[in-house]
């Protein structure tokens, strides 16, 4: 073990370490104990085809048979904190009406499971899970949906506030506007720029709304969300790459960090989607609601820089409307990548975030609520005793991490780190192809856990407070 005075490194005091994870990735028991399908159940059930190896979600890591074994090594790993998720459709099978007596009985388990070990349960209420029945009248295109999600975070928060202090509306919501209404990588798989702004909006609504209903309970906690901050970076100082650069973050950063956080949308956004004739159905009311339900705490999850650079060609009048109409994406020459993902690593990005936090957005209180690398083929790292060697990852960390403490250093309002993720699990349509965890997870022998060796590492730091 490191002795206090070789750090280097120290965080303050009570900083929250640990590991974020969600539901329909780890749970498994995807149609057990009355479970009710969610849209990647269902989009798994007609088009496996679109995931690694043809691997869906039914069994994931199981988490909902072994959490006890997995919180037992956290606690070993050095974890004081970490975020799950609420199933929507595990907790309301069908999205609105009966709640499901075996979820409630699971999530006290878990949650209590968590307390009794010294780990706080930071809760997450949406990590892109939309239950079937409710894709099924439009997902968040619809009104209905927002108010059934309203009732849904009442329910958990009635159900488990009286234990859990920190609740997050929502996780990444630009992620399911990417993915189900840009780019196809999620259900329902639409290209339609003009719905995919009416769900960035309802889902930002419903989260100002589920922030209400919490404050109206007085629980005497925390909410907050957890948006991906991608800092927008341009190519040069030309100002027609800073202007690519200002409307990309617009689009995919200020679009939910402003009014998380100040309460109203970027007007860069506003007038690019009034001058394309783009804005979303706004009913009276809904815009005062935003403005006054703000985060308490913000989320940051960070991977990867975006680098982008005026456009190079005209867009194609006729192709349908994407942001990229105004800017490209731009590959710097020399970046350093994470090849198995596909993803630039940029460790300065996660200072420039809480700087930016710090300068423009009042120093919110925030955490690093995922960061992390996922790595194909682990299994060849894996020593005669069994641990795997992930090295890369121990860097990986160790290098965000010094930003984040300089970014301390200069009085940023960062109070802990937690890595994607715990152990390894379903990353969606990438399914087990990248593995991410602190613990290796072998479908070959029912799930089996291995702790890496970046789990014994972290928790070296976890004690230290530093490194
Ligand atoms: C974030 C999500 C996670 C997780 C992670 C890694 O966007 O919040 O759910 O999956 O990214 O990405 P991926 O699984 O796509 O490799």
């Amino acid at each position: 073990m490191t002795s206090a005075n070789e750090i280097k490194y120290s965080f303050p005091e009570g900083f929250w370490w640990g590991s974020a994870a969600s539901a329909t990735q780890t749970e498994g028991a995807a149609d057990v104990d009355g479970k009710g399908k969610n849209i990647w159940d269902y989009w798994y059930e007609i088009e496996p085809n679109r995931f690694f190896d043809g691997v869906g979600p039914a069994n994931t890591s199981q988490f909902y048979y072994k959490y006890k074994e997995d919180i037992k090594l956290m606690k070993e790993i050095g974890h004081n904190s970490f975020r799950m998720s609420i199933s929507w459709s595990r907790l309301i099978p069908k999205g609105t009406g009966e709640v499901n007596p075996k979820a409630i009985e699971f999530y006290n388990n878990v949650i209590n499971e968590f307390i009794n070990n010294g780990i706080e349960p930071f809760v997450g209420l949406f990590h892109f899970d939309m239950p079937m029945e409710l894709q099924k009248i439009g997902g968040w295109e619809s009104r209905e949906v927002v108010a059934a999600y309203e009732a849904f975070a009442k329910t958990c928060f009635e159900l488990f506030g009286d234990r859990v202090k920190k609740w997050f509306t929502h996780n990444e919501p630009i992620v399911p506007v990417e993915g189900g209404y840009l780019y196809d990588f999620h259900y329902p798989n639409v290209v339609d720029f003009k719905k995919a702004v009416q769900v960035g909006y309802h889902t930002m609504l419903s989260s100002a709304k589920a922030i209400k209903a919490y404050r109206e309970l007085k629980q005497d906690g925390k909410i907050g969300i957890v948006l991906n901050l991608t800092p927008s970076y341009p190519r040069s100082q030309n100002p027609a790459d800073i202007k690519a650069s200002v409307i990309a973050d617009a689009f995919f950063n200020r679009s939910f960090l402003d009014p998380s956080v100040k309460g109203e949308f970027p007007q860069e956004l506003l007038q690019i989607l009034k001058e394309e004739g783009l804005m979303p159905v706004i009913e009276d009311g809904d815009l005062d609601i935003i403005k006054n339900n703000t985060v308490d705490i913000l989320g940051v999850n960070y991977y990867q820089p975006r680098r982008v650079k005026a456009k190079e060609n005209l867009p194609n009048p006729e192709a349908p409307f994407l942001p990229e109409r105004f800017f490209d994406n731009y590959v710097m020459p020399g970046r350093k990548m994470n090849p198995h993902r596909g993803w630039e690593i940029y460790e300065k990005g996660i200072y420039d975030i809480l700087i930016n936090l710090k300068e423009n957005y009042g120093n919110i209180e925030c955490f690093i609520s995922e960061n992390g690398m996922g790595v194909e083929g682990e299994e060849k790292f894996r020593d005669e005793n069994g641990i795997i060697q992930d090295d890369y990852r121990i860097e990986f960390i160790r290098e965000h991490l010094k930003w984040v403490s300089k970014a301390i250093e200069e009085g940023s309002n960062v109070k802990g780190y937690h890595l994607w993720t715990f152990m390894d699990n379903w990353s969606w349509t990438n399914a087990y192809k990248n593995r991410y965890g602190f613990v290796s997870v072998n479908l070959n022998k029912d799930g089996e856990r291995t702790i890496k060796k970046s789990g014994h590492w972290f928790k070296t730091v976890s004690d230290n407070n530093g490194f």
